[in-house]
């Protein structure tokens, strides 16, 4: 009897043990695989869409155990958070970094504790580069280069290529990969049309509300507007607000073009119905690529450094509801 109590009291204590060390881990295929997930923000559509995806991909069922942080738009959030995941010594740490720079020290800190880092969405400028393991996301300077296209190919339709023409561009978060791309293909189209002219610049920071003010504002003072670029679909509905309490018209029916990136499904609504005359597509479904790209690492392999996704632009002549049902976003 003596002995029961002993050998009881034995694995009492093994069992406090073990579970005051961490984690009593099950067998090792079943353990889930710790993910810490820091989020930019929740500024738009296209990034509600995102954490949805991720989310969803990097759930229980799936395997992962997700430690979920949204930064608010805020980059010393992103680092708090990503310092907390190193704390909690997550298996894999995703970044969706607001802007490119500033990641350098933080990253370090996850390469010292061996911790693997996957960037989404956009990217960061660091000279190692192997302070991350992969990224998967858009290629931005593509996504403008194809509005811009489309904008040059709008002009010969209408019989308008080679007459002035006056654009405002609502630019992205500064910094921003999305932004840097985007502004970097309106900038090269316009030195290649010494016909056309940027006039002016709005700092939108991919917000409805920001957009709003600032078109609002520039158009007490200028309203000889031909054409929108919007950097994200969230600002060009700002810009809408703005245009019609100006009472001026857009669309393609309008006296102003609009041009948007993302192609969200209201987005896209407005396209179909003519108020926006072209949706540049951003896909925001990175969950399941990046528990792809995880599962390959768990594997022992080591992904592509850098993983793009192909996208299309749609346009209000050529959209139908049938392609718009069939959105998953
Ligand atoms: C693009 C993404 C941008 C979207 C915006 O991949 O980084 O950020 O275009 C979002 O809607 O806010």
């Amino acid at each position: 009897m003596k002995k029961r109590k002993v050998f009881l009291g034995f694995f009492i204590l093994l069992l406090f043990l073990l579970c005051a060390c961490g984690r009593v881990s099950g067998p090792e295929e079943d353990r889930l695989i710790r993910v810490g997930f820091s989020q930019l923000g929740s500024e738009s559509d296209w990034r509600a869409a995102n954490t949805k995806s991720m989310t969803a991909a990097l759930s229980e069922q799936n395997g992962f155990e997700l430690l979920f942080d949204n930064a608010k738009q805020k980059q010393e959030n992103q680092l708090l958070a990503i310092r907390n995941f190193i704390q909690e010594e997550v298996d894999y740490i995703v970044l969706a970094p607001i802007m490119e720079s500033g990641w350098e020290d933080v990253l370090q800190e996850a390469k010292e504790a061996e911790i693997p880092v996957i960037l989404v969405d956009r990217q960061i400028s660091a000279e190692d580069e192997e302070l991350y393991s992969c990224w998967v996301g858009s290629d931005f300077r593509a996504e403008g280069d194809m509005a811009v296209q489309w904008l040059e190919e709008e002009l010969v339709r209408s019989g308008k290529a080679g007459e002035p023409l006056r654009i405002l561009h609502i630019r992205g978060t500064d910094g921003a990969t999305a932004q840097i791309g985007r502004t970097a293909a309106l900038e090269s189209a316009v030195r290649r049309h010494p016909e056309w002219e940027i006039a002016g610049v709005l700092p939108g920071e991919y917000t409805e509300a920001k957009s709003y003010e600032l078109v609002r504002d520039f158009l007490k003072t200028d309203r000889d507007i031909d054409v929108i670029y919007s950097e994200n679909d969230n600002m060009c509905f700002g810009a809408m607000r703005a245009l019609e309490e100006a009472g001026l018209s857009y669309g393609t029916d309008g006296q102003i073009m609009l041009i948007s990136f993302d192609a969200a499904q209201h987005a896209l609504q407005l396209c179909l119905e003519g108020k926006i005359n072209a949706c540049m597509e951003c896909n925001p479904l990175h969950g399941p690529r990046v528990a792809d790209l995880i599962r390959q690492m768990e594997r022992g392999e080591q992904p592509e450094k850098q993983n793009f996704v192909k996208e299309t632009l749609f346009r209000a002549d050529t959209l139908t509801e049938d392609i718009l049902q069939k959105r998953e976003y």
